[in-house]
């Protein structure tokens, strides 16, 4: 890995995402304007611009030799994540819930080394609450985090993640005991929509039916927000096809720091790439993150979700 002061790398993104969180906190949702991507539920807002903007200028103006992959300046085909060191920006990852004011968005700040998360900054300014990682250096989450930037006081004191500790994080079991994240994503037609809706469905089936029968089942609406609860212990699995790297480079870091997994999202793949497009995410634990991997795989059985680049 190219030698990077990912210390401070991370105090920038930092400071960063506190000011993308004022600006996403300004910003009145029921009044921007808002134009869609690839159909009527991929949609982009003007805030979301105005915070990459911001972001790349910030970043650029520090680390002019890294490279800079945003969500809302990538172009498909064209945009390529190489093994130089490159920040990976979603602007607003959970732009559905922002300009609903469902306060389930955050900017999400990642620094890739060499294709691999390094860096992690993660902010839901709604809920004012900071997730960061740093390779080789841990996991934290802080509530009231912004309090001390602006001089209102004091943020809570960083907690390392997983929230019961990196030491000895509770075992998982099988499907029928795990709170299980799912997306429906943007892509609503296809193989892969088919192959989503058919395996959201077998989770929650009964075993007798064949199922999983999950615990329950969630969508934060945010990849980024999704790994980071995944990285805190608060759910035992996500697994998304469709998103983006963006989306997960900066939450996988955090995820990777609190013990967690990363899989591929098709069956057999324990490896799986940045940019590949179908995520596994497993939370740390004691024992049983291959079982569960292996049994949500059996799930999913003989299919496979395939995202253009
Ligand atoms: C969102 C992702 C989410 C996915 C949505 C969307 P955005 O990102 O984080 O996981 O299901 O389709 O892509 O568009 O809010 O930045």
């Amino acid at each position: 890995m190219a030698s990077v002061n990912l210390q401070q790398v991370h105090d920038t993104l930092v400071s960063v995402a506190f000011e993308a969180g004022r600006m996403i906190l300004a910003a009145n949702p029921s009044s921007i304007s808002t134009d869609t991507k690839l159909n009527a539920v991929d949609i982009v807002t003007e805030t979301d611009q105005a915070v990459e903007r911001m972001v790349s200028t910030r970043l650029r103006a520090a680390f002019p030799t890294f490279a800079f992959v945003g969500e809302e300046t990538y172009q498909a085909g064209v945009t390529r994540i190489t093994d130089a060191p490159t920040f990976v920006v979603d602007p607003i990852d959970g732009t559905t819930n922002f300009v609903h004011s469902f306060p389930n968005a955050c900017i999400s700040l990642g620094l890739v080394v060499d294709r691999v998360p390094a860096v992690g900054v993660v902010y839901n300014p709604f809920q004012d609450l900071l997730f960061t990682g740093v390779k080789g250096k841990g996991a934290f989450m802080q509530r009231n985090a912004s309090l001390e930037v602006e001089g209102k006081g004091r943020g809570e004191k960083k907690v390392r993640l997983p929230l019961g500790g990196l030491a000895n994080p509770p075992p998982l079991g099988d499907l029928s005991s795990a709170l299980v994240s799912i997306e429906w994503g943007s892509q609503r037609d296809g193989e892969n929509f088919e192959l989503k809706a058919r395996t959201f469905r077998k989770l929650a089936a009964s075993k007798e039916n064949g199922g999983g029968m999950v615990g329950g089942m969630r969508s934060l609406g945010s990849a980024a927000l999704n790994l980071c609860a995944c990285a805190a212990g608060q759910l035992d699995i996500y697994w998304e096809g469709g998103c983006y790297a963006w989306d997960v480079a900066a939450g996988w870091c955090i995820l990777n720091e609190a013990g967690g997994m990363m899989a591929s999202g098709n069956p057999g793949e324990w490896e799986t790439e940045l940019d590949s497009r179908v995520y596994l995410a497993v939370r740390g634990a004691s024992r049983g993150q291959k079982e569960i991997v292996e049994e949500f795989w059996r799930v999913i059985g003989d299919g496979r979700m395939e995202y253009k680049h």
